[in-house]
């Protein structure tokens, strides 16, 4: 158990019998463990319960050998995972979809009114002790109203379709999307609504399926929630910010290789785009204050979290109960077709 678990998630396993735990060294809290403390704890394990930080490639599984019947993350996203080595090895995969969309959908729109509304610089402008010599004017730390907008969307899996419920409120003016995994609503520009997952009833947004560049150009907010893979890396590079308007904003709760960094500073610098509103970025946790994205050029325009999307209590409860459950199914020691045992991750 390469993190920190909460006690009744242990004592889950616990209970379930013939089972022993292998957890951190209490001294070493919620720190992610070395690779060394993972490659030397591997070693006749059934089980190898991990999170983003751990990279389950061939140097992994050899040192877990032939024990090894299971692979569970904690987290929907399983880019740091080489899923068709560990299958070729008839390792079964757990993550934990379904229990974090509601999370980060809320987390995207916070970050898209934090961006649009300039919050960054406003709170730098308290904390800092300049609001006495920053007052209040007709136009100071003005932003665009999030309502009436269209917003795009590149991927329109659970978490869009969960942040597109969240929008209803603002009255978008259009909803777009592009996907390489068309959606069963897609017919003639469907309705919204109980089409959406967990939706409810609202008459009159038209959700499109639209073309990438399309996207670009039309919408005001555009929302990044794909997988990390092959296809995705980069989706927002040099010419799709070329294609945004001056006015759109951009916000990432994907992965951080799916966004350009360098050619997002760039459109920010250059006034290319008004702003970007990011939860993950390329090269995290090792984002120094001197970062392009913090330069004095750039920061104003930029919400930069360091990924906290799934970070509510409760989804985090739900997704380490799913995660040690994901282990316990697989190795028969509870109902796997119970309702939490979500396994086998397909591409
Ligand atoms: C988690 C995430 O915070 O689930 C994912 O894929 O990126 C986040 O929700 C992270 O995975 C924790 O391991």
């Amino acid at each position: 158990v390469c993190r920190t678990m909460p006690t009744s998630v242990l004592k889950a396993a616990a209970a379930a019998g013939k089972v022993e735990l292998i957890t951190r060294p209490d001294d070493e809290g919620e720190q992610a463990p070395s690779r060394d403390w993972v490659l030397s704890h591997l070693p006749g394990v059934s089980g190898a319960v991990i999170c983003l930080s751990e990279h389950v490639d061939a140097e992994f599984l050899d040192a877990a050998g032939p024990s090894l019947k299971v692979v569970s993350t904690m987290s929907v996203g399983y880019d740091h995972i080489d899923l068709a080595l560990v299958k070729s090895r008839g390792i079964r995969v757990g993550n934990t979809p379904g229990v974090l969309d509601d999370a980060v959908a809320e987390l995207c729109l916070l970050l898209a009114l934090m961006v649009t509304r300039q919050v960054p610089v406003a709170l730098r402008t308290v904390q800092e002790g300049r609001w006495p010599s920053f007052p209040w004017t007709p136009t100071c730390f003005m932003g665009p109203s999030m309502a009436g907008k269209t917003i795009g969307f590149l991927g329109f899996g659970n978490i869009s379709q969960s942040l597109a419920n969240l929008l209803v409120p603002f009255k978008p003016k259009r909803l777009v999307y592009t996907t390489s995994r068309p959606r069963k609503f897609d017919a003639a520009d469907g309705y919204f609504g109980s089409l959406v997952r967990g939706g409810f009833p609202v008459e009159g947004i038209a959700v499109e399926n639209v073309d990438k560049m399309q996207l670009a150009e039309v919408a005001d907010v555009v929302f990044v929630l794909v997988d990390l893979n092959p296809t995705t890396k980069h989706i927002v590079d040099k010419e799709f910010l070329a294609a945004m308007k001056t006015s759109a904003y951009v916000v990432n709760a994907s992965r951080g290789g799916t966004v350009d960094t360098a050619a997002l500073a760039e459109a920010l610098r250059t006034n290319s785009i008004a702003g970007a509103g990011l939860d993950v970025i390329e090269g995290e946790p090792d984002i120094q204050a001197s970062h392009p994205l913090l330069a004095p050029d750039c920061r104003d325009k930029v919400a930069l979290l360091p990924h906290i999307g799934s970070g509510t209590t409760e989804t985090r409860q739900a997704m380490a109960d799913m995660t040690m459950n994901n282990v316990l199914g697989a190795l028969g020691l509870r109902d796997e077709h119970g309702k939490e045992a979500v396994m086998d991750a397909e591409l």
